[in-house]
């Protein structure tokens, strides 16, 4: 009788999970930090890990550049266009809005023509060098979620450098190398991303691929391929994102290969077109952008869901009783166990390693090697496929069942009744009570879960 109700119950959670799998749901379901549920004790808070929804990060950043008056129309200037020196009709003056590119321009909304894009000034000092720092600063740290995509409206810089900083601008650290010829300018054997392995994948490369001179004008964009790297893992669609997250878990490099907290394009030398620059017309050498794409989410350390924007910072609401920007800390009052990110195994809810009170009696508090930073190594108890919790129990986290209210034990095999005097009186049929579940978020957490479930089963 109960088994109807519960493969309709999975049909629907799939039709559903269906509907949901086209968002390019690139980092899974981690969207709830808690809810409330039924257990044997009553109803109870069951935490789990969980992180903010990726999003479009530029919207939240602040743009430096070096050296500052790099930025054209102060004074006014002409620009001819790389392919034909006698079109000059690019004028640049910050005085007047319509012919002001300010570093701005890189960060509005595009979609309207003509596009709006940040310009330098051209390459007057030639044969000096014309080089460009465009630094993005957020003042948190950040998980990178996509691609990050550079367009120019000019010709694509003939060398360049996507620098990336985990420490807030003190220190730097090459991204990615991009040149018309990588050994020349770089001294380094040109790649592509295609050429990684999950072995290779956090090796820094030059590539030629975003470079070449005179199609720009089909191409303009530079990327730095997130997904990709992602797919050495996930597999290319990203369907195996369980294997990716457990690679992120363990591996402390991996995670911090995609976690910055500002960005630097170094812009090195400008597009020419030609082998020769034409020192009599360097009017047609500069940099412009149009667009810089960055999606990522805040890091909060699996401990909060949300993550908001206030008096020009970001920083994570921090849930399971940590704190910082980051959640990186116990709050006060609650470091009876030493502070831990929350992990994203085991697949699907992963586990939020909460903080636990100071005062905790000394039953919990001793051993925390056997309490486990992560319990990621436990046993599993019951399987949700499987379905071996019995009589309607739910199986939750892997390692307990969630029993309705008419049984007990470990698979919710006893009936609660049992050996009671007189037996059952008015006893109920157990599937009457197995849904919904009483709590806050039922729906978004047993989507979630089935969601990953079929994810990580395909
Ligand atoms: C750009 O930044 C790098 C460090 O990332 C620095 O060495 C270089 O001098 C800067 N260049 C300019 C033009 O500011
Ligand atoms: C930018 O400022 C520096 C120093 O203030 C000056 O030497 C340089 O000529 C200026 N460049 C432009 C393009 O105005
Ligand atoms: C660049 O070329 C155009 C077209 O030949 C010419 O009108 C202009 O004077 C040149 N600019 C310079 C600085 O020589
Ligand atoms: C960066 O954030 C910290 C707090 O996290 C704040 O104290 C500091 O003023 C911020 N710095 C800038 C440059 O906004
Ligand atoms: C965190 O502490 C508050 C009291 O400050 C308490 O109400 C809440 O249940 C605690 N949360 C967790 C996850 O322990
Ligand atoms: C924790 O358990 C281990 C063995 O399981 C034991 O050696 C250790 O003394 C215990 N720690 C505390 C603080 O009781
Ligand atoms: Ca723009």
């Amino acid at each position: 009788m109960r088994w109807p109700v519960l493969l309709t119950l999975q049909a629907a959670l799939a039709s559903l999970s269906q509907a949901v799998q086209h968002y390019p749901s690139v980092w899974g379901h981690y969207d709830v930090c808690k809810s409330q549920v039924y257990t044997d004790e009553g109803l109870i808070w069951d935490y789990m890990a969980c992180q903010p929804e990726a999003t479009d990060m530029t919207k939240y950043l602040r743009v430096t550049l070096d050296p500052p008056n790099i930025t054209c129309g102060d004074p006014p200037e002409t620009y001819c266009a790389l392919e034909n020196p006698y079109m000059c009709n690019n004028e640049c003056d910050a005085t007047t809005e319509e012919l002001a590119h300010p570093p701005e321009l890189m960060f509005d909304f595009e979609g309207r023509n003509p596009t709006t894009f940040w310009q330098s000034t051209s390459w007057k000092k030639y044969p000096r060098p014309l080089q460009v720092n465009i630094t993005l600063s957020w003042n948190k740290t950040i998980e990178l979620t996509d691609d990050i995509v550079i367009t120019f409206e000019s010709g694509r810089p003939e060398q360049m450098v996507l620098e990336k900083s985990l420490d807030y601008g003190r220190t730097w650290q090459p991204y990615q190398f991009y040149a018309t010829d990588c050994l020349d300018a770089f001294t380094m054997e040109p790649k592509t991303v295609h050429e990684l392995t999950q072995q290779t994948l956090l090796d820094i490369i030059c590539t030629e691929d975003y470079s070449r001179g005179y199609v720009w004008k089909y191409d303009k964009t530079v990327r730095f391929e997130i997904k990709d790297r992602f797919a050495l893992f996930a597999g290319p669609r990203l369907h195996n994102m369980a294997s990716l997250y457990g690679q992120l878990d363990t591996t402390k490099n991996l995670r911090d290969f995609f976690t910055i907290t500002d960005l630097r394009i170094r812009l090195l030398r400008p597009a020419t077109g030609a082998t020769m620059v034409d020192e009599y017309n360097l009017s047609r050498y500069f940099y412009a952008i149009s667009d810089v794409k960055v999606q990522g989410r805040c890091k909060c350390n699996l401990h909060a869901n949300s993550c908001v924007f206030e008096k020009d910072r970001l920083s994570c609401e921090c849930e399971h009783n940590t704190t910082g920007p980051d959640c990186g800390r116990c709050k006060k009052n609650y470091q009876g166990r030493a502070w831990s990110a929350g992990s994203y195994l085991p697949i699907p809810k992963g586990t939020a390693n909460i903080c636990l009170p100071n005062n905790l009696g000394p039953v919990i508090r001793p051993n925390i090697s056997s309490l486990g930073v992560a319990n990621r190594n436990q046993a599993r108890v019951c399987d949700s496929l499987m379905m071996r919790c019995q009589n309607g129990g739910v199986c939750h986290n892997n390692q307990r069942c969630q029993c309705p209210a008419g049984f007990t034990g470990l698979l919710c095999e006893k009936p609660r009744c049992e050996g009671a005097p007189g037996g059952c009186p008015g006893a109920k049929s157990a599937g009457d009570t197995l849904f919904p579940l009483p709590g806050p978020t039922p729906l978004p957490l047993l989507t979630a879960s089935v969601l990953a479930l079929l994810q990580g089963a395909l």
